[in-house]
C-alpha cells in the first residue's frame, strides 16, 4: 500500500497536517497539491476543528519546494496549469474558514517558504531554512510568492530573496518578519500547539471573521476597510458567541462558544 502524501491528524479543537513525502524533503507534486486539497475542504468542513496546523514530515524540512523533477518536463501549458493550481491551493490555505499556523521544521524553500506564507502566521525551529530559490532555476516563485512576500515584508525586503534566491536562517527569518517565533527543534509542535490552544478557546466565528478582515483589509482603503469591519461587527453581533461571550464575563465564568 502506497503511504500516503498528506497526514491528517485530528485532535479536537486542533488538526494538524502534515506534507508526507520525507524522501524528496516533502517536495510538491501534483499529487501531494491534490491530497493537500482534498485534506483542506476536509478541516475546513470539520466543526470539531477550530485551528489548523500545517508542517513537514521528518526532521530535514517543512516543504523544499515545488518538485523539479515534476516541473523539468512540463510544457508551457502544463507549466500554467501547475501554477495555477498551486496558487488555488495556497488561497485556499488563506481562505480556510478557521486559523491556519505553519510549524516550520527544516527547509521552507520555493513553494515551502510560500505555503508558509500563505498561512496566518508561522513559527519556525531553530534549524528551518527559508527562500525562495526560484531564480536559480531558471523560473521565479510562482505559487503567490511574489505577491504575498512583499505583502509580509516591504518591496525591498521580498525582493532581495527572490533576486537573489539566497537562503536565510530562521533567525535572519525572524527578524524580517517572516516567522513569528523560533524555538529549538524538539519544542517546535509544542510552541505551535500552545498558541494554537491559545486561539482555539475564542469565538470561532469572531475568528473566522478577523482573519478574514485582515486579509481582505491589508489590500483596500483604510477607510474602505472600516467600513467592512463595522458591517462584519454588526453580523457578529447576530452570534449566540457574541451574546455568550458577554453574558460570560459578566458572570465570571468562562464562556462556552458553539460557533453560530
Ligand atoms: N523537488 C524535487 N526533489 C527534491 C526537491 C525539490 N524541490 N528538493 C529536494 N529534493 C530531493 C532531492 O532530489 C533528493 O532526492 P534523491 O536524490 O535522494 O532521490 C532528496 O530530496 C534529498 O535532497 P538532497 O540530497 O538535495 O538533500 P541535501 O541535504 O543535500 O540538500 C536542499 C537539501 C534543500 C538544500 C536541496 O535538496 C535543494 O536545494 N533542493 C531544492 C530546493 C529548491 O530549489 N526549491 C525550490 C523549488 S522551485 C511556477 C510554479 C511553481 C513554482 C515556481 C513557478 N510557475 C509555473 C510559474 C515553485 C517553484 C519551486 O518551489
Amino acid at each position: 500500500m502506497s503511504e500516503e502524501l498528506v497526514l491528517l491528524e485530528k485532535t479536537p479543537p486542533l488538526a494538524t497536517i502534515t506534507i508526507n513525502r520525507p524522501k524528496a524533503l516533502n517536495a510538491l507534486n501534483s499529487e501531494v497539491l491534490s491530497s493537500l486539497d482534498q485534506t483542506l475542504d476536509r478541516v475546513n468542513e470539520d466543526e470539531e476543528i477550530h485551528v489548523v496546523i500545517i508542517t513537514g514530515a521528518g526532521e530535514k524540512a517543512f516543504v523544499a519546494g515545488a518538485d523539479i523533477a515534476e516541473m523539468s518536463e512540463m510544457s508551457p501549458l502544463e507549466g500554467t496549469n501547475f501554477s495555477r493550481y498551486g496558487q488555488l491551493v495556497f488561497k485556499k490555505v488563506q481562505d480556510l474558514k478557521k486559523p491556519v499556523i505553519a510549524a516550520v521544521n527544516g527547509y521552507a524553500l520555493g513553494g515551502g517558504s510560500e505555503l508558509a506564507l500563505a498561512c496566518d502566521f508561522a513559527y519556525a525551529s531553530e534549524n528551518a531554512k527559508f527562500g525562495v530559490p526560484e531564480v536559480t532555476l531558471g523560473i521565479f516563485p510562482g505559487f503567490g510568492g511574489t505577491q504575498r512576500l512583499p505583502r509580509l515584508l516591504g518591496k525591498g525586503r521580498a525582493k532581495e530573496l527572490i533576486l537573489t534566491g539566497k537562503m536565510i536562517s530562521a533567525s535572519e527569518a525572524y527578524e524580517i518578519g517572516m516567522v513569528n517565533k523560533v524555538v529549538p527543534p524538539d519544542q517546535l509542535m509544542d510552541a505551535v500547539k500552545e498558541v494554537a490552544m491559545q486561539i482555539a478557546k475564542n469565538g470561532p466565528v469572531a475568528l473566522s471573521i478577523a482573519k478574514g478582515l485582515v486579509d481582505v483589509g491589508y489590500d483596500i482603503p483604510l477607510d474602505d476597510g472600516c467600513v467592512l469591519e463595522s458591517r462584519s461587527f454588526g453580523m457578529c453581533c447576530a452570534t449566540e458567541d457574541k451574546k455568550e461571550g458577554m453574558k460570560a464575563f459578566l458572570e465570571k465564568r468562562k464562556p462556552v462558544f458553539k460557533g453560530r
